[in-house]
């Protein structure tokens, strides 16, 4: 008599842990997952994005980090896209959104607006894919890895200023804060490395290594870990009193071009942030910076890797999430 018992207690218990922890049975993503409802949409979405390039090469910084930022906070649900309104100041406009570029944004939207225009896809497509598709293609447009991308997100239902707080990777971070930081989302150190090598791209403002080229304390100058000769040019371009607006690339070299250069630069003393130096200077993550600067080919697939597990975090399945019509709006 006991063994039916036993089966309807493990079935109960199983029913029970689902009805508890539903964000924990992780939300199955899978590619062309549009394949029946929208079977177009990955080159649509393309086009756009190419369209967007000519106009502004900023469109491929500005939309990797976008993309980086929504799955940080609150996971891969378009969350970061959704506009303040009078009563909820929304995830973007807290100081933490580092002045993500617009052109991020607008891109999102403009793919929508595609999709959105193309018979029977009308409603059909989440803005969190369309961010995480826009993203794949910024990539292999700008001379990076193409990888295929999994799709089945659902767009989150809240955006709060608050729920950044804590949750995105600062520029003056250690190498303990950022592999912790990683891993509460599910990525390695390893993954970790592969993504910092995102900022081979784009552009930074001054007051954000302000720190490693002047000295605020009595202490010290410039930051030792720092290519002298990298640290006079950055004095050079980022003046004492820079208008807070003057922006910089981040790779001196190969600015416009998903490369391994950012590993080379690294090498050289020439990570600009605390956050991408500390990658050569500590010795637990100095072999990988390394290996990558030399075999681009092996960045490249745990690249990819590192792009896939962070298009998981925290994605929205069922009831936890719907299609929104304008990206920027939630109800
Ligand atoms: C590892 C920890 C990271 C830190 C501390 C960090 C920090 C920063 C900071 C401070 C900026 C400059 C923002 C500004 O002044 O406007 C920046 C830019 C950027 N970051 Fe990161 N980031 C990190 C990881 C990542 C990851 C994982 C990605 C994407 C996979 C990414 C993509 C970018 C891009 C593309 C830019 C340039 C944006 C533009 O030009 O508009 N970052 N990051
Ligand atoms: C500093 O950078 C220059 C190139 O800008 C390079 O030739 C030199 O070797 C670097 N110094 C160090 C210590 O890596
Ligand atoms: C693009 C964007 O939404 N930028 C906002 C970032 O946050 C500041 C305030 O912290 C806003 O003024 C910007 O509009």
């Amino acid at each position: 008599m006991a063994a039916p018992h036993l089966h309807l207690l493990l079935v109960l218990s199983l029913a029970l842990s689902l009805c508890l922890f539903p964000d924990t049975a992780r939300a199955q993503l899978r590619q062309n997952y549009y394949a029946s409802s929208c079977p177009r949409v990955e080159s649509i979405v393309r086009g756009v994005v190419q369209n967007k390039i000519k106009q502004t090469f900023v469109t491929i910084p500005a939309t990797l980090r976008l993309f980086f930022h929504d799955c940080f906070v609150q996971g891969c649900d378009a969350s970061v896209m959704v506009a303040s309104t009078a009563t909820n100041k929304a995830e973007k406009d807290h100081s933490d959104n580092l002045s993500l570029a617009g052109d991020g944004f607008d891109t999102v939207i403009k793919a929508k607006a595609a999709v959105d225009a193309t018979p029977g896809c009308r409603n059909k497509v989440s803005c969190a894919d369309i961010l995480a598709m826009a993203t794949r293609d910024v990539i292999a447009l700008s001379g990076g890895p193409s990888y295929a991308v999994e799709l089945g997100r659902l767009d989150g239902l809240s955006s709060t200023a608050a729920s950044v707080n804590g949750k995105l990777p600062q520029p003056t971070f250690t190498l303990n804060q950022l592999t912790g930081m990683f891993a509460a989302n599910g990525l390695t150190q390893t993954d970790m490395i592969a993504l910092s090598a995102a900022h081979t791209l784009g552009f930074s403002h001054c007051s954000k290594f302000a720190n490693r080229i002047y000295s605020f304390s009595r202490q010290r100058a410039i930051d030792p870990t720092l290519n002298s000769t990298y640290a006079k040019a950055l004095q050079s371009m980022c003046p004492r009193n820079v208008d807070p607006r003057i922006a910089i690339n981040m790779d001196p070299n190969t600015p416009r071009t998903f490369d391994n250069m950012y590993y080379k630069n690294l090498i050289q003393g020439m990570g600009l942030f605390t956050s991408d130096q500390v990658l050569f200077t500590d010795s637990r993550s100095k072999p990988t910076v390394n290996k990558w600067a030399t075999d681009s080919k092996a960045f490249q697939q745990a690249f990819i890797t590192a792009m896939t597990k962070l298009g998981r975090v925290g994605v929205k399945t069922g009831r936890n999430g719907k299609i929104r019509q304008d990206c920027a709006v939630l109800a």
